[in-house]
């Protein structure tokens, strides 16, 4: 089902004009901010610049920084009184990120998450689990309010006990999931040791995003939990979850909605606009925000555009998964690694659980990755007991460190540990530990 068709299938041309005229407003009213406008005087624009959409790329962009630097309400648009809802982001340096929301955001945020679970396939009427975190991150109320718009039976169920949360999705018959991808992968991973087989679920789709996840974790967490599983996208300094969202039909990048996100894509170096298709950093004006408008966010994110139509019949452009940030790609040795390629080569191999965790060290001038795996349940049982030394686990590890060098042109050691060694996150996995003395590079997203 479209949730809203008129926007969601609206002709390109239509988007377009519709986007220009709501553009200038928002231009008009990211004026009212003392930061604008000064921003806007120094580079000489303003809304009466916007003749056509590519305009924009004459106007500055706006950065993380920007934000911080306004901390915490230097960046409304509205005074504080008129916000009904504030988030913030910690990241994982200085001041967090606050977001700001008008009682008008608040109704457009709850649109744009019910058009994201009406892509994965969700119904008015259906049970909705959510594993998001509630509270200053945006995840568990964004999910909640586009559920209880759309009319579903939304069950608040914020992050961890596990066990507790396999039981209430059991006994309340959920019919869909929301939570990151490697929480999802967490509670199959529960549901195994609990002997819950998949003739007790009623789950038909799970709706997973806040951190970057490949299409192997698709399949492994579609497997296991007998799902469409959609990948969805957003950032609190923008709205929260459902910048965009991927549709079931086609699970080909995320759809961006348009009609109140314009989305560009820069070379992350210089700033300049790619071309579409062109891989780079996916930069956000807000559209209708009324708190906290930004004109051209460089979100930090690394992915593509891709404006053909789609299977779903929606006419909004879709963005490739992100592969990771403009500050998480790692250096190694001179060889740039994204997370995401460390994650597809460990997902291909049964034997391990898919939760891992990237420790970076340097010894004298040279940086050594170590990439921690652990065994998957069933291989650790197969072989009674558990030993890093075991003949089993030395051939796997020989096999996952080869299949690693191949694909990402530089060495690592693995270790294998056992079942459940890694940390278990609630929210977002943390994927790199960065001991490298300088220059300091950031940990996941
Ligand atoms: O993570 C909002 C969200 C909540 C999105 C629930 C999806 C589901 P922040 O905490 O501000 O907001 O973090 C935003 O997380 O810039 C990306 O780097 C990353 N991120 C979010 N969604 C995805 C995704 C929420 N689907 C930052 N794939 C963003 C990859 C994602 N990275």
């Amino acid at each position: 089902m479209i949730w809203n068709p008129e926007m969601e299938t609206m002709p390109r041309a239509a988007l377009r004009a519709l986007q220009l005229e709501r553009l200038r407003q928002a231009v008009a009213r990211a004026m009212r901010v003392p930061f604008y406008q000064r921003r806007f005087a120094e580079a000489g624009v303003g809304p009466e610049d916007l003749r056509d959409l590519d305009d924009l790329s004459r106007f500055p962009f706006t950065r993380k920084t920007d934000l911080r630097d306004h901390y915490p309400f230097g960046m409304l648009a509205v005074p504080r009184e008129a916000c009904v809802r504030l988030h913030a982001s910690s990241g994982t340096r200085g001041k967090p990120t606050v977001a700001a929301y008008t009682r008008g955001d608040i109704e457009v945020w709850a649109e744009v998450v019910a058009r994201s679970i009406a892509c994965a396939g969700g119904r008015p009427g259906d049970v909705l689990h959510n594993a998001y975190g509630y509270g200053l991150f945006t995840g568990g109320l964004g999910l909640h309010y586009g559920a209880e718009r759309m009319g579903q039976t939304v069950v608040p169920a914020s992050g961890g006990f596990t066990t507790r949360q396999v039981e209430l999705i059991v006994d309340f018959q959920a019919h869909g999931l929301c939570c990151t991808p490697s929480y999802a992968l967490q509670i199959a991973e529960t549901m195994r040791e609990m002997g819950v087989g998949r003739s007790r679920l009623a789950l038909r789709y799970a709706i997973l995003g806040a951190e970057p996840w490949t299409e192997e974790m698709r399949r492994a967490i579609e497997a296991e939990l007998g799902v469409d599983a959609v990948d969805i996208y957003g950032l609190s300094e923008i709205v929260g979850p459902g910048v965009a969202c991927e549709c079931a039909e086609a699970k080909a990048g995320a759809h961006i909605f348009e009609d109140h996100f314009l989305a560009e894509i820069v070379d992350p170096d210089t700033g300049e606009v790619l071309p579409p298709g062109a891989m780079g950093e996916l930069v956000l004006t807000t559209l209708t925000k009324e708190a906290m408008p930004l004109i051209r966010y460089r979100t930090g994110d690394i992915c593509s555009l891709d404006a053909e139509p789609c299977a779903c019949g929606r006419t909004f452009a879709r963005m490739s998964r992100v592969v990771g940030r403009a500050d998480d790609m790692l250096i190694i040795r001179g060889v740039n690694v994204y997370p995401s390629e460390v994650e597809a080569v460990l997902l291909g191999a049964p034997e391990l659980s898919g939760h891992y965790r990237i420790l970076l060290t340097r010894e004298g001038p040279l940086d050594r990755m170590t990439v921690e795996v652990e065994a998957a349940e069933e291989f650790a049982f197969r072989l009674g007991t558990f030993s890093e030394d075991h003949p089993a686990v030395r051939e796997l590890s020989a096999r996952v460190r080869r299949a690693l060098a191949d694909r990402l042109r530089v060495s690592a050691e693995l270790r294998v540990l056992a079942p459940r060694a890694l940390p278990r996150p609630q929210g977002k996995a943390v994927r790199v530990v960065d001991q490298r003395q300088a220059p300091a590079q950031g940990a996941n997203a």
